[in-house]
């Protein structure tokens, strides 16, 4: 079960421009800033790929969740 309202704080993080959707450069610049400095937008981009559901090349609250749930599992 995820936690949404942790996944939100987390993804506001992600959505640098706070538009509601996070890019694969937005991505890579939040890793990088969680201190993951080898973390580049190929990374980022790949991991998009994945879970860009609705192939809008960004990932929705929804679509992060996943991201999320995959990371909280690791
Ligand atoms: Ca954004
Ligand atoms: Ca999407």
């Amino acid at each position: 079960m995820v936690d949404k309202a942790a996944a939100r704080k987390v993804f506001d993080k992600f959505d640098l421009n706070g538009d509601g959707r996070v890019t694969a450069a937005e991505f890579q610049q939040a890793m990088l800033a969680m201190g993951d400095l080898d973390y580049t937008v190929a990374m980022a981009q790949a991991v998009l790929n994945t879970k860009d559901r609705d192939a809008d090349g960004t990932l929705s609250f929804e679509e992060f969740i996943e991201v999320y749930e995959a990371a909280e599992n690791n």
